[in-house]
């Protein structure tokens, strides 16, 4: 891992973000609440309630300045998106959509991939499983990436379907 990298976790009340900020650091899952901003070696882990309330994006905005990664954290089993669509463009950092819980009976990707698409016109999106430690490595290189374009050739190299680089033309 690059040592100045650093990602910030952004989605809903339980969308798996502490669950998956444990597993990318090697921790034991503990079920913790995070109430407040949680700062881990290179992972900053936010409230749900900071995405879920626009009243907080605020604080979104203010932590992204922290970190050179913004990670979106969306549930395969839920149907519900929380971001307004192309979040994504309005932090100027570099994107990272997360589907998490693909091992959810309920997990649905194909939809899930289709939701962080909207939300991010532009970067990789990642199907991963803190249970079942997936698509982890995949976090941890592209954070290692500085520049969306470098992000798309490593998910062009890596040849892995668990991986994906959208790129939303409009017409
Ligand atoms: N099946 C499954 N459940 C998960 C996974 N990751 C998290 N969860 C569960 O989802 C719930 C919410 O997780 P948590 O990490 O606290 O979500 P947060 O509110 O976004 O931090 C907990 O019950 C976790 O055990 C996963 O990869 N697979
Ligand atoms: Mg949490």
């Amino acid at each position: 891992m690059s040592k100045r990298n650093r990602a910030m976790m952004i989605g809903s009340i339980g969308a798996g973000k502490s669950t998956l900020t444990q597993a990318l650091l090697g921790h034991e899952a503990k079920a913790v609440k995070t109430q407040t901003l949680n700062y881990e070696d290179w992972i900053v882990d936010t409230p749900g309630e900071y995405t879920e309330n626009p009243m907080f994006y605020k604080n979104i905005m203010a932590t992204s300045f922290e970190v050179t990664h913004v990670l979106f954290i969306q549930d395969a089993a839920k149907k519900k998106v929380i971001f307004p669509p192309g979040f994504s463009t309005g932090l100027n950092k570099l994107p990272i959509g997360v589907v998490t819980k693909s091992d959810d009976e309920q997990a649905d990707l194909s939809r899930a991939v289709k939701q962080l698409k909207k939300v991010i016109p532009k970067g990789p999106i990642i199907m991963t499983s803190a249970i079942e430690g997936k698509g982890l490595d995949l976090i941890r290189e592209l954070v290692a990436c500085n520049s969306l374009q470098e992000m798309r050739e490593y998910v062009e190299k890596a040849e892995n379907e668990a991986v994906i680089f959208n790129e939303t033309l409009y017409k």
